[in-house]
């Protein structure tokens, strides 16, 4: 087990006009984040200003999305080569493109099945043809189970990055008509709010933890959305949607996920400062954190 989250800084809102994404690494490393945690912290990757133009299939700054994917793809493989446990802290969850293709390549190198759990209030399953807004933050897990505009696809050295039944998200509120027919064609595993209530979000991803468990294992990256928290714990986001997870319930989700040994990357996206209220979304995302990284420690204190 990699004994140093590497983390890596995305600070752009390419995939969201000005959503203030862009402003969520330095804000979180302003008030001592990383330092308090005892991360390594490998800088912020760079990439191109966001220009909205829509391009013939209505998508905006597909360009710059893709060269951001790339810088972040290359950021994290390193923090995998170097035996670290990535923490992509972005930027926009069109961020998460980037990490999930250096995850799946690392996955596929060391011959292990791959999963992504997504915890966001929006599944992220949007194509150039299903697109409501052409905002290149609602495309990424469709794009990662090969499904999207060819110039984003192209991010991964190879598509799908995922196997679609290996997709599973949890906590969604706020689904376009379009993107839910997609979800529902491709085959991917949802765990919408009423679900989490009736069942109970620990429930659910110990239920995950053992269905993955019984495949053999693998390569679990977490793709964590700060809107899948409910906008009272977690007011700092672009697209707040009512509703949401509770702090306590999401801190031991993220601690049964951290104690399974089998998470191997992990992103926290869409913080956005400027919407935040005395610092209680920074606070709520350093519990999530902190419950995640205690559950790695005991499991490794288990198997020392
Ligand atoms: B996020 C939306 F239309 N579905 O595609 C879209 F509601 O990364 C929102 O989950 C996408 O915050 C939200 O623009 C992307 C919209
Ligand atoms: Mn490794
Ligand atoms: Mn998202
Ligand atoms: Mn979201």
């Amino acid at each position: 087990m990699s004994g140093w989250y590497g983390l890596v800084g995305a600070p752009t809102d390419v995939g969201n006009v000005d959503c203030g994404a862009a402003e969520g690494p330095g804000a979180l490393r302003a008030m001592g984040l990383p330092r308090r945690m005892g991360m390594v912290d490998r800088g912020d990757v760079r990439g191109p200003a966001y220009d909205g133009r829509p391009d013939a299939t209505g998508s905006r700054s597909v360009r710059e999305t893709a060269a951001w994917c790339a810088a972040v793809r290359d950021g994290v493989a390193g923090v995998l080569a170097d035996g670290g446990f990535p923490l992509m802290l972005g930027g926009d969850h069109a961020m998460a493109l980037g990490s999930i293709a250096a995850a799946a390549a690392h996955a596929r190198q060391e011959g292990r099945n791959f999963f992504v759990l997504w915890f966001d209030a929006h599944p992220d399953f949007n194509t150039p043809e299903t697109t409501p807004s052409g905002n290149t933050h609602g495309y990424p897990a469709a794009l990662a189970c090969g499904i999207g505009h060819p110039d984003l696809l192209s991010v991964g050295a190879f598509t799908p990055l995922i196997r679609p039944d290996r997709l599973i998200q949890f906590g969604v509120r706020d689904i376009d008509a379009g993107e839910r027919a997609n979800l529902l064609r491709i085959g991917v595993e949802f765990h919408e709010m009423d679900a989490v209530r009736e069942k109970g979000l620990e429930a659910l991803v110990a239920h995950t933890i053992a269905r993955i468990q019984a495949a053999g294992g693998g390569h679990v990256h977490v793709s964590f959305d700060i809107d899948a928290l409910d906008p009272a714990a977690a007011p700092g986001v672009g697209t707040p949607v009512s509703g949401g997870l509770t702090p306590a319930e999401t801190v031991g989700a993220m601690r049964l996920l951290g104690a399974s040994g089998l998470v191997r990357s992990l992103d926290i996206v869409e913080f956005a400062p400027r919407h935040d209220r005395d610092g209680m979304t920074a606070l709520t995302v350093e519990q999530v954190l902190a419950g995640f990284m205690a559950g790695r420690t005991g499991q490794r204190a288990l198997v020392a």
